[in-house]
């Protein structure tokens, strides 16, 4: 057993960002590059001596050997055990779940999501604190502090154990128990969600197509909805976790997702589809002939939860990402219950799941969740849906437009520009926020702006201020455009303008929202000067 100390230097640009450091394999894969960063988070939160780590991944290329390294360096760094998912897989929300059954310090997750993997492609690594959620700003602050002065990096000469067996295995002074990703998870949903209920749905012929994306959730999907819940084999597809995902970006948008959303539409459309992310915590829900989107399904399982089996007692209050559409609101008025608006990122509802002061969160990226775990989660969200139309015995369809007719209808869009050139994205969201003392009472296109902001957020628990979380502009119609630059990306920058209008009358409910949003898309455009600066006219993904 030799614990080896290796003299290194800091590594520029190991920045956290919206979920995490994500960049190029190819840039995970340079010298120390890893080794770097994991000691700077382990450093970062404060070391990790006599703790339980929970290491587990999405499985894309370059996980094993990733966690093989983590495993080392835990080791090293004195840790008292790691409990690891069998193959090294665990999806994002099933991490959080075994950091909080477990009682762990925290996790290392793996993962870039919904970025593409591979050799050319992304990789990812994020840190969860003991609450199961993703470590909030002064953490994530103290690690990238850490990466710039770090002179050395402890690691364990001996190779980590093969991550394909059950059991506990030892290595230097460390445990590493290898567990069943899947059984923990599946033990929660069945807590949550009326297993018995869903099953006679599918007994009586309502038919689903979920589509794992060749990403992590496949097993879960497998073992959840075609061997508990009976749904027929072929329900699940893609459902074996491929390291570059087939090719594909795991992400489940009308863009990457496109053969789902042609079926849904089809003459021959199942009565739902589904679809979730790299690391399974993304979530699309589609009705046939109807894609729901996003922000309207956190304001519908808002809505519907109390007919869920684990959320019988109600809500406590609801939380959302700034960017997200307000329709969420609209139900805790109704429901009077409170309601939050937190920038973007998953890190800012763990504070206020730990406090009880809200029950479910959500973000227009197609992210929802409760306070089961304290991750966004994708399979979660789709059991819920089930439930929903089991217990209400409607269709996705029905329920989506009878949400209208009670709530109204908050059209909604987003528009992202891809991989655009840094500067020019960094100055158009600069000369925004410069601009924005003088913008109101002044007109873009046929919009008249009322006010606009660019959005702070102090967090309730801890008093810490989030700044420059994405410029507003609310049009005197009550229309409403957001800029902000994505904090997820590898390549240039990518802008990301999110773009909405309230609808009351349930005539106009029917609508296409890219046409009863074009004046909305116009105003933006020219108040931002997107087309000029970035020579881009149209988006490269609309959601
Ligand atoms: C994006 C989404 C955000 C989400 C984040 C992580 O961030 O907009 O809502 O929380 O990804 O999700 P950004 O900074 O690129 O807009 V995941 O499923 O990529 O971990
Ligand atoms: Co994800």
């Amino acid at each position: 057993m030799t614990i080896q100390t290796v003299a290194t230097r800091p590594i520029d640009g190991q920045k956290p960002g919206t979920s995490g450091l994500r960049k190029k394999t190819s840039v995970f894969r340079q010298p120390d590059y890893l080794r770097n960063y994991v000691q700077a988070v382990i450093d970062g939160v404060g070391g990790v001596a006599g703790r339980t780590v929970v290491v587990g991944g999405d499985g894309r290329f370059f996980n094993d050997t990733a966690i093989g390294i983590i495993l080392r360096m835990l080791a090293a760094n004195g840790a008292a055990c790691a409990i690891v998912g069998r193959g090294g897989l665990l999806s994002t929300p099933a991490a959080s779940n075994l950091i909080r059954i477990r009682r762990a310090f925290g996790g290392f997750i793996l993962s870039a999501s919904h970025n593409p993997g591979g050799e050319d492609g992304d990789f990812g690594l994020k840190f969860n604190v003991a609450n199961g959620g993703p470590a909030p700003e002064p953490i994530t602050d103290a690690i990238f502090a850490r990466t710039k002065t770090l002179t050395a990096y402890r690691i364990m000469a001996e190779e980590a154990p093969a991550l394909d067996r059950l059991g506990t295995w030892t290595l230097g002074g460390m445990d590493v128990e290898i567990v069943d990703p899947i059984a923990d998870y599946v033990t929660m949903m069945e807590r949550l969600v009326d297993f018995d209920r869903i099953r006679t749905l599918f007994a009586a012929g309502f038919r689903l197509r979920f589509d794992a994306m060749h990403a992590v959730t496949g097993p879960y999907a497998h073992a959840i909805l075609e061997d508990c819940l009976g749904a027929p084999p072929g329900t699940v597809i893609n459902g074996t976790p491929l390291p570059d995902f087939g090719g594909h970006h795991p992400d489940p948008n009308p863009v990457h997702a496109a053969d789902l959303f042609a079926l849904m539409f089809s003459p021959d459309a199942p009565d739902m589809g589904a679809a979730s992310d790299g690391d399974g915590d993304r979530n699309i829900v589609l009705g046939r002939g109807i894609s729901v989107s996003p922000s309207d399904s956190l304001a519908v399982l808002a809505a519907n939860l109390h007919l869920a089996k684990g959320y019988a007692g109600g809500l406590k209050g609801i939380a959302r990402s700034m960017p997200t559409s307000r329709a969420a609101d609209r139900v805790a008025v109704r429901i009077g219950v409170p309601m939050f608006e937190t920038p973007t990122g998953w890190k800012f509802f763990g504070n206020l799941l730990d406090a009880g002061t809200v029950t479910i969160c959500g973000e227009e990226s197609a992210g929802t969740g409760s306070d089961h775990v304290r991750e966004k989660d994708g399979l979660w969200a789709v059991l819920i849906w089930l439930d929903i139309v089991a217990a209400r015995g409607e269709s996705v369809a029905g329920i989506l437009t009878g949400h209208w007719k009670t709530h109204g209808r908050d059209y909604y869009t987003r528009h992202d520009y891809e991989a655009i050139d840094t500067k020019a994205g960094e100055r158009l969201i600069a000369d925004l926020r410069a601009s924005i003392p003088g913008l109101a009472g002044k007109t873009f296109g046929s919009l008249t702006i009322a006010e606009a902001d660019d959005f702070a957020y102090r967090d309730p628990t801890d008093g810490s201020i989030s700044a420059g979380q994405g410029v507003r502009a609310m049009f005197d119609n009550g229309a409403r455009a957001v800029f902000r630059l994505s904090g997820t990306g590898t390549e240039g920058a990518t802008l990301r303008v999110y773009l909405e209008m309230f609808e009351p009358d349930p005539a106009r409910h029917g609508l296409d929202p890219q046409e009863v949003l074009a004046p909305v898309i116009a105003a933006a455009d020219k108040l931002a000067g997107i087309g000029d600066r970035t020579g881009r006219h149209t988006p490269d993904v609309i959601t």
